[in-house]
């Protein structure tokens, strides 16, 4: 029998138990890290992280992720414990672990050496960086003194010698924290580490929502809201990427949050590999949050000695609405998560080969593309998949990946014949030469391939299980130092023999047999390195990634590749919806988009060349995917002045402030305005999707312009800010799908 749950003050409670004490000493400046006695402050320009030590148990409790406080704040007041949950279950921890009292999920769960999973993890001490030091062999975004301070707390549990640290950085500017955890063996024995969550926050709230992207292959980053329930709900990824299926990004906003009102929390997991998100509402009413590794595919051996680092995480918090968590999140990513010189430079619009031609071609048709590609103005010819193989030539999907030679009979006189004339070429009426790039897969392997036959063990496989083939391929155990070694050279023997300006590195199946669960992490630790190697040795190569369209969309990718085909469906129609879900969590600039020849290879639809443009130029990387010489006139006539507009938007797109004025599941009507960092220029997108007959023609308002400034908007006159906010223009459109694209110049 127990007693009716009351609520008590701090001091009876500790009475009641004579073990909890949980009052708070209290920081007051507003400095970035702020640190009084055991007690921690993170301020940001609009939000405060903060938490404490338990000193009587050496827990970490979390105090507040919200608004800016920066004043001492109230003790907290814990219910009595009756029943079942104990007070580690009834308070909101930092860093919760598994076995003694707290029943819901656990942030960090280690396999003692003895087979327990029991865990006290204590604080130790603390230190602050300037700055924020790197994350040994992973991604992880940085920064200098004036942009990120680091704060490190050290815990110990003492039963069983293993340390963890957490490592908490603000990046004050962006209203971002960024989490992520440690756990080292110090013992004598191996233990293995099961789980481990970059970030866990608790919040002392009982009604929140939560959104997230999923989707499958060429459906990817759909957004699916729903409203967070008692119990644990989530979702991740046991592909061993980030996959189509899940993104590893998730949203709680208060129920009544809007894309430009209320108060919104972005998690964005900064990660390639499987991962998990969990939201759990407990018992007490308290809400956790927790993204890291998935739990299914971790089981990580440490020796003594030994130290797993997880991934990191960024956090971050605004009172506008999704689209204000959107917005920082892009600004952080575009400054500090992008490596590659070409995170905010002007993307050249691209023609890529594989729709035109697919895998049939030899070096006069190429050439004969690349020619009727420049004459259209664009930039860059991409030769895609087909270009390589000797004894197992890559003319179909059934052989030839892992062979990373030029095919010596479709190019008898090598690649680089080919690239030079291709880059003799001028862009247009342009005198500048069109640059050259090439698609390469180099993560697989088909079984018909001279690799395989020299090396069948280099394969992901589980022992004699049957090794699953996907599009005829099998994945390479990127793990295996040798195989890291190996496509190290493979790629770099390519981009040394021609003059290679980018790179589409695509990624076609998920990972079925593994030798073991922790392979999964191993192997996202020997692809980074591959990343790392490579990008470093060619850093003006513009590098693309891809994996079946969006299978691997996520913020480790960004790191070093500046951009991401978004999808396999260049439908303009599910583009709308497919982007605006991708730049919930990630910057436009980010995004491959290209118009492509119609009827659209994936659903069979006929959109206007227009508006099929139109869309794709929303993405920071623009391009097409059709063969000229079989385009309708009218089509082909259009090209040219739809490259020459997408270059007019690109720096809007790729540098601006995004706002998304009307989703596509929500509205007929679809906008976007891009706003300049320095708000001297703006571009609205507008579209109807379905045409509308007899209907009143809807008022567009626009988002985030200066009220009492006046904007010229091309075609139709001079208006206040406030006048374009708060009662917006009309644009009729007068066919289907309509689309425009209208500048906007600060007077
Ligand atoms: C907890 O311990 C720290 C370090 O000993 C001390 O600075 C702090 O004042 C203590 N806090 C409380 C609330 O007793
Ligand atoms: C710990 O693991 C290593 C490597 O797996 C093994 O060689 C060693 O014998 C193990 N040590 C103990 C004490 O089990
Ligand atoms: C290249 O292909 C075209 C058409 O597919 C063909 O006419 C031509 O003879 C081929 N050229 C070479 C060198 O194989
Ligand atoms: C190897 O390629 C041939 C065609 O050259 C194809 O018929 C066969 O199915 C392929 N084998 C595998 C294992 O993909
Ligand atoms: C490249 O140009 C040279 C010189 O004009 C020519 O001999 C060669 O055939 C061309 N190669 C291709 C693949 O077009
Ligand atoms: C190049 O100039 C010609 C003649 O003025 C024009 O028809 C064509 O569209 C131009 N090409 C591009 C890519 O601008
Ligand atoms: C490579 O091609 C680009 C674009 O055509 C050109 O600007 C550059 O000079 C070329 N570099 C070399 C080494 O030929
Ligand atoms: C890349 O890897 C190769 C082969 O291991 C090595 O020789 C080279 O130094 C590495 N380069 C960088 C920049 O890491
Ligand atoms: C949206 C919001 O509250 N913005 C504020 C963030 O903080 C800066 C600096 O403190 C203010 O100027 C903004 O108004």
């Amino acid at each position: 029998m127990f007693q009716l749950s009351r609520s008590v003050a701090v001091a009876s409670l500790v009475s009641l138990l004579g073990q909890c004490s949980l009052a708070t000493a209290q920081p007051t400046s507003t400095d970035a890290i702020v640190v009084d006695g055991t007690t921690f402050a993170l301020n940001g320009d609009n939000v405060s992280y903060r938490f404490r030590v338990d000193n009587s148990t050496g827990d970490l409790l979390s105090d507040h992720f919200g608004g800016s406080v920066t004043d001492p704040i109230p003790t907290e007041i814990v219910s009595a414990v009756n029943g079942w949950v104990g007070v580690p279950g009834r308070i909101r921890r930092e860093f919760p672990d598994q076995g003694r009292g707290d029943f819901r999920m656990p942030a960090v769960r280690v396999r003692q050496t003895e087979g327990y999973t029991v865990s006290d993890f204590q604080y130790q001490s603390h230190e602050i960086k300037q700055g924020k030091p790197a994350l040994p062999g992973l991604p992880s975004t940085f920064g200098n003194e004036e942009d990120v301070t680091t704060l490190v707390v050290h815990l110990y549990d003492q039963y069983s010698d293993v340390a963890a640290a957490l490592s908490y950085s603000i990046f004050p500017k962006y209203d971002a924290i960024v989490r992520s955890a440690s756990v080292t063996n110090k013992g004598k024995g191996n233990i293995t580490v099961e789980s481990l969550a970059s970030i866990s926050v608790d919040f002392p709230y009982e009604d929140l929502d939560m959104i997230s992207l999923r989707g499958d292959w060429a459906r990817e980053a759909h957004r699916e809201r729903r409203s967070v329930e008692y119990g644990t709900q989530g979702f991740g990824s046991s592909t061993g990427y980030a996959s189509h299926l899940h993104n590893p990004f998730l949203a709680l906003v208060d129920p009544a949050t809007t894309e430009s009102s209320g108060e919104a929390w972005g998690f964005s997991l900064v990660y390639s590999g499987s991962f998990s998100v969990d939201v759990e509402k407990g018992s007490q009413g308290f809400t956790r949050a927790m993204l890291g590794f998935n739990p299914g595919q971790l089981s990580w051996p440490l020796a003594p000695g030994e130290t797993l680092n997880s991934p990191e995480c960024v956090a971050v918090y605004s009172s506008n609405g999704v689209g204000g968590m959107s917005r920082s999140l892009h600004r952080l990513y575009r400054n500090h998560l992008i490596k590659s010189k070409f995170a905010t430079d002007d993307r050249p619009p691209l023609l890529n080969s594989w729709e035109g031609l697919g895998f049939d071609y030899n070096a006069t048709s190429i050439y004969q593309l690349a020619q009727e590609s420049a004459e259209l103005g664009v930039r860059m010819f991409v030769l895609d998949d087909g270009w390589f193989g000797d004894k197992y030539a890559r003319t179909s999907d059934t052989e030839g990946l892992g062979d990373w030679v030029p095919n010596p009979r479709r190019f008898p006189d090598g690649l680089a014949d080919t690239v030079n004339n291709i880059t003799d070429l001028k862009s247009g009426n342009t005198s500048t030469n069109l640059r050259f790039g090439i698609w390469m897969e180099p993560e697989m392997v088909n079984p018909n391939s001279s690799l395989y036959r020299e090396h069948p063990d280099w394969a992901l496989h589980a022992g004699s299980y049957p090794r699953t083939q996907r599009r005829n391929q099998l994945v390479l155990n990127l793990a295996l130092p040798e195989v890291q070694e190996f496509v190290i050279e493979s790629v770099s023997n390519i981009l040394n023999t021609a003059n290679i300006s980018y790179v589409k590195w695509d990624n076609n199946r998920g990972i079925h047999e593994m030798p073991s669960p922790s392979t999964d992490h191993a192997y996202m630790l020997g692809i980074y390195k591959v990343f790392t190697n490579l990008t470093t040795q060619f850093p003006d190569v513009l590098w693309e990634g891809c994996a079946s369209g969006g299978g691997r969309f996520d913020p480790g990718v960004l790191q070093f590749f500046p951009q991401i085909w978004a999808s396999d469906d260049t439908d303009a129609i599910e583009r709308i919806t497919i982007q605006m879900g991708t730049s919930l969590a990630y910057p436009p600039s980010a995004m491959g988009a290209h118009l492509s020849a119609v009827p659209n290879q994936q659903t069979g639809r006929t959109l206007p060349v227009a508006f099929r443009g139109h869309v794709a130029m929303m993405g920071g990387s623009f391009g097409l995917e059709l063969d000229p010489a079989t385009t309708p006139e009218a089509d082909k006539a259009a090209l040219p002045g739809l490259i020459a507009l997408s270059e007019k938007v690109n720096p809007l797109v790729l540098k601006g402030d995004m706002y998304r004025l009307s989703l596509p599941e929500d509205s007929d009507w679809p906008a976007v305005l891009f706003i300049s960092e320095d708000g001297a220029q703006a571009v609205l997108f507008y579209f109807q999707l379905n045409p509308r007959v007899d209907h009143s023609i809807p008022w567009i308002r626009m988002q985030g312009l200066a009220p009492e400034a006046m904007y010229t908007v091309e075609g139709k006159g001079t208006y206040s800010g406030a006048t374009l906010m708060n009662i917006g223009l009309q644009f009729p459109f007068d066919t289907d799908y309509g689309s425009k694209v209208v500048f906007f110049e600060k007077q």
